[in-house]
């Protein structure tokens, strides 16, 4: 999609829009289940890297703890019972700028994933940068997807993060994509950006050939000593706004409505769900930060009579459209 045609989706009015996103999420979600997905930190603060919503950034002065690596018993310890309260999908987060292959860490996380991988869940993992053989490796050891974030749009990136580029990102993800990883994209609002920086990462991420399989809307959930502590909380309405243009820009993918979710209300969420959120992480903490009861999440989902997902245990590469280059191509956006 191009940034005019997701400008005049956006500028709808606000239930023309959500009628034109329900629609679309009907057509390619008939069942309209929710995914639950589980998060752990696997490897906590000390990140090199200065994304500066983040207080797992060793550049600034946050409350957060620091974690070495977790030993692969403990992991399987919380990826058992993630399986056991419902989620079909366990996302393993580790705060480095990159992986390495031939590294010890690289080894004890390919050993993690193979344990988690025989759990029959879904397995995702978010490392940082990855090379061609690294994804490869991933692939191989039992990693059905790859989240790494565009966050925002081209312009925007180098004021939220300097230690890396937009091209690096974009550089991975056609990695993951190459090794045959889902990919997992999305963003987060509540960065200082505008409206438009919210459109240019849907035009970028609605450009890639596979599609994501699924883009993750997160909300700032603001972290004392990180630049961005002070930021105002984003009003619901733009963030029902946000879901409803990424369920039409990325009519395949599953949406997932991440981070932010204690600041938002029932009522609000719920109509994300009706503007095209399909998928939520489920269990009391996101990586580092606090996440609604489960209890509250699943009287929510009894409620509005929402059924959760299945596990599906075909792992399917990402489908390529053979009649488009594939992309992202590296600098194509930018
Ligand atoms: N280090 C990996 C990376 O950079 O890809 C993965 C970890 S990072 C926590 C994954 C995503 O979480 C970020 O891209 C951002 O969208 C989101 N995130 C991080 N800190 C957040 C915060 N304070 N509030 C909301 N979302 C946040
Ligand atoms: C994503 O986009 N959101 C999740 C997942 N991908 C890894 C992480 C949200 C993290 C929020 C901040 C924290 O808990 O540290
Ligand atoms: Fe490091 Fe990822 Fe946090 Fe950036 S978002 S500081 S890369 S953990």
């Amino acid at each position: 999609m191009t940034l005019s045609e997701l400008q005049a989706i956006y500028d709808l009015p606000f239930f023309a829009l959500l009628k034109r996103a329900h629609e679309v999420h009907e057509a390619n979600f008939p069942e309209g289940k929710i995914q639950l997905c589980t998060l752990l930190s696997i490897k906590t603060g000390g990140c090199s890297e200065d994304c500066a919503y983040c207080a797992q950034s060793a550049r600034y002065k946050t409350e957060l703890e620091s974690h070495v690596l977790l030993e692969r018993e403990e992991v399987m310890l919380h990826a058992r019972a993630a399986k056991d309260s419902g989620s079909t999908r366990f996302c393993m987060g580790a705060a480095w700028r990159g992986v390495r292959g031939g590294t010890e860490r690289f080894e004890q996380v390919l050993d993690i994933v193979r344990d988690v991988a025989s759990l029959n869940m879904e397995v995702c993992v978010t490392l940082g940068e990855l090379g061609p053989a690294e994804a490869q490796q991933l692939r191989e050891a039992g990693v059905t997807a790859y989240n790494h974030n565009l966050d925002t749009s081209p312009e925007h990136y180098p004021n939220i993060v300097t230690s890396h580029t937009y091209e690096d990102r974009l550089r991975t993800i056609r990695n993951v994509q190459d090794a045959g990883i889902s990919v997992c994209c999305g963003g987060i609002l509540g960065i200082s950006e505008t409206i438009t920086d919210r459109l240019r990462l849907l035009e970028v991420i609605s450009n890639f050939n596979p599609a994501p399989e699924s883009v993750p809307i997160n909300s700032l959930m603001p972290m004392p000593g990180t630049p961005l502590a002070e930021n105002p909380q984003v009003e619901p309405l733009d963030i029902i706004r946000m879901i409803a243009c990424a369920r039409i820009a990325v009519p395949t993918a599953k949406v997932r409505l991440s981070a932010g979710r204690t600041r938002l209300s029932d009522e609000t969420q719920t109509l994300c769900f009706y503007a095209g959120a399909n998928s939520i992480f489920y269990g009391e903490k996101l990586l580092t930060t606090d996440n609604p009861e489960a209890a509250n999440d699943r009287a929510l989902l009894t409620k509005l009579g929402l059924q959760t997902l299945e596990p599906d245990t075909s792992h399917a590469a990402p489908l390529v459209d053979l009649t488009q280059p594939a992309s992202p191509a590296i600098a194509a956006c930018c």
